[in-house]
């Protein structure tokens, strides 16, 4: 479903951009929708910059809803920066209209489109590069929940019913097993003793969530380091991005994604498992960076359980790599045939390393109780 660039030349006029589009290419590695920076010169001669995006509607089954989520959060979270003295344009994604009206462009072959002001002066970032980086990330993580927090949370569309439900996550996987549609199951016995092993653990957090034990709020859901733009002179966490998964969550999912993906020593994709592990420093950073960008928040109860959020994270995503493998991958973009069997092997061997680390981890965030 690729486009030819006069076809996103020509989508990209759709929306009501300063100046004429001019030339637009891929940008970002995202995993699910399909983005494009897009450049256009305003009268004055001035460039200006978007992002196009195709959502991915394979994914998101309701493009209407999840535009009414995101035009509704960018609105409710420009005004509160505003209130704050800060800036509104920079600091939150904010939506280009078409010009016709309306938040996205439905196009003839039923492929849905959006744009968003580019966030200039800023990076995303696919590794941690520099310590300080991952503590701004979690520190403007925590606060985004912590500005959303007042959101009225029965508003929002479920742009993926279950998202974080771990216990659907194994559902779904013990389906795809008995399944095995690409008879890929016998090459990866071990990844799945591994998940049966952890079997218990799927429920911990479903269970508390029901019981009310953890409150539940509105999350984002997705908050890995390549989901925030860092400040080029600051390097403050300035936005948040990709907020298609803004939903109500857990506290534990946002700071648990974060881990999984960021104090990992290896990328998602490394084949040299011994390149992977759970970074102390960079889990300690990340919990004090988060605990205070939540501004006082998190429950006892919640601060307690953050290991097991991380934990169970970078499980359930495991298990989400390899059910898209055992299924003939269709949901995850891959770059590479065996591409989520290697993404669900790092996440394992976090895991593992985590619950060799496990002491520790737990000393880490006491200190905060
Ligand atoms: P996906 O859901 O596929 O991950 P994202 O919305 O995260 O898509 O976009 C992919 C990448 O594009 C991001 O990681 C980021 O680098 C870049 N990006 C997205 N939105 C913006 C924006 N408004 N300004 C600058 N860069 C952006
Ligand atoms: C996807 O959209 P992106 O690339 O930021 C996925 C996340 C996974 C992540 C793994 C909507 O995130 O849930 O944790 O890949 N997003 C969706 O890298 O499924
Ligand atoms: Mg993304």
């Amino acid at each position: 479903m690729k486009k030819e660039v006069s076809d996103l030349l020509r989508i990209a006029e759709k929306f009501a951009t300063n100046g004429e589009a001019e030339s637009v290419e891929p940008h970002g590695n995202g995993h699910i929708n399909d983005t494009y920076l897009l450049t256009s010169h305003q009268p004055s001669g001035e460039p200006c910059r978007y992002i196009l995006q195709r959502m991915n509607h394979e994914v998101f089954r309701d493009p209407a809803g999840l535009m009414e989520n995101i035009t509704g959060v960018t609105a409710f979270l420009q005004k509160k920066i505003a209130e704050s003295g800060g800036d509104p344009a920079r600091e939150s994604l904010s939506v280009v209209p078409l010009r016709e009206g309306g938040s996205y462009w439905k196009e003839e072959d039923g492929t849905f489109w959006r744009m968003y002001r580019f966030v200039e002066g800023a990076d995303s970032f696919d590794l941690v590069e520099r310590p300080e980086d991952f503590y701004e990330s979690a520190v403007a993580f925590g606060h985004f929940q912590k500005l959303l927090e007042e959101y009225p949370a029965e508003s929002l569309h479920e742009t993926i019913p279950n998202f974080h439900n771990t216990v659907d996550r194994l559902k779904n996987f013990k389906k795809a097993v008995e399944a095995d549609s690409m008879k890929r199951a016998g090459e990866v016995a071990d990844e799945i003793k591994f998940v049966l092993d952890r079997e218990e653990d799927c429920y911990v957090l479903c269970d508390m969530l029901a019981s009310g034990e953890i409150p539940l709020r509105v999350t984002h859901n997705d908050t890995k380091l390549n989901n925030i733009m860092l400040d080029h002179k600051t390097r403050k966490g300035i936005c948040v991005i990709d907020l298609d998964t803004v939903m109500p969550g857990s506290a534990l999912y946002d700071y648990g994604d974060s881990i999984r993906f960021g104090a990992n020593t290896g990328a998602e994709d490394e084949k040299d498992l011994s390149k992977i592990s759970c970074d102390l420093e960079l889990f300690a950073l990340y919990t004090k960076g988060f605990i205070e960008g939540c501004g006082g928040s998190l429950t006892k109860k919640e601060i307690r359980l953050l290991p097991m959020g991380a934990k169970l994270m970078t499980l359930e995503c495991g298990m989400r790599f390899l059910t898209d493998y055992l299924e003939g991958d269709h949901y995850f973009k891959i770059h590479r045939p065996e591409h989520n069997l290697d993404r669900c092997r790092t996440q394992f061997a976090m895991v593992k390393d985590m619950e060799d680390k496990w002491d520790q981890m737990q000393e880490i965030v006491e200190q905060y109780l």
